[in-house]
């Protein structure tokens, strides 16, 4: 059997949980993977059982049946979207390939991580975890607006950031901008395609919403 080791509202481990869900599939109810809930308020990622098996203590972490330990969002995801589902969220072709993951690692780094930098040279349970500079958070905050800029004008006329369907770079942008919320960077106030995009994004993959869209009991 293989595992999945998530906490469900961190921005990583939401990566994979939202590309299984954007291809219908719920990652409760999968024959092949058992769903481990790691909590990060009762500090389980720094357990030794965890460490040993994932020394960088981060979340997601899928290991499969032979003992392979894969311990990074994106190689978790490039597996998920490879093994499970129909269409890859990757791109259809060489050169969407391309397009998707140019505009995941601008997504990425430029607003996502630095989102993360901010939080975690900010907030007191992040402490032990990181010598936390508070003079990282503005700046950091700063660029990862700047670049939300960008992905404004880049959606403008258009639904998704590359083709006609939901690619990995939207999941990863959709992401940033709902993590910013924790550092009051609004997402409806970036731009009105930002604005619209972070609307359609939400109604499917809130974390509320992704957890109400389970049904309470399964049918027999
Ligand atoms: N490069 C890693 C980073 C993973 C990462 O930083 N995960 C965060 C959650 S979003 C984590 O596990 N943090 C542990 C902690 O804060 O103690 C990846 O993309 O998987």
């Amino acid at each position: 059997m293989k595992k999945l080791y998530v906490t469900r509202t961190a921005p990583n481990p939401r990566k994979a949980l939202i590309l299984l869900a954007s291809k219908g599939i719920d990652v409760d109810d999968m024959d092949d993977i058992d769903v481990i809930d790691i909590d990060f308020a009762a500090n389980e990622q720094n357990s030794d059982e965890f460490t040993a098996m994932n020394p960088m203590r981060t979340v997601p972490v899928l290991t499969l049946s032979d003992g392979t330990v894969l311990n990074d969002s994106q190689a978790v995801c490039e597996y998920l979207d490879r093994v499970y589902g129909e269409r890859s969220v990757m791109g259809n072709d060489v050169i969407q390939r391309a397009q998707v993951c140019s505009m995941r690692r601008i997504a990425e780094f430029e607003v996502l991580y630095n989102f993360m930098l901010a939080f975690q040279h900010s907030n007191p349970a992040k402490a032990q975890r990181v010598e936390q500079v508070p003079e990282f958070v503005a700046p950091s905050i700063a660029r990862g607006v700047k670049t939300l800029a960008y992905f404004e004008s880049i959606l403008e006329g258009r639904e998704y950031l590359v083709g006609e369907q939901l690619s990995f770079a939207d999941i990863v942008l959709y992401i940033g901008l709902d993590f910013g919320k924790v550092l009051k960077v609004d997402p409806n106030e970036q731009g009105k395609n930002l604005a619209r995009f972070y609307h359609m994004m939400n109604e499917r993959f809130s974390i509320k919403n992704m957890a109400k869209a389970k049904p309470t009991h399964k049918e027999d």
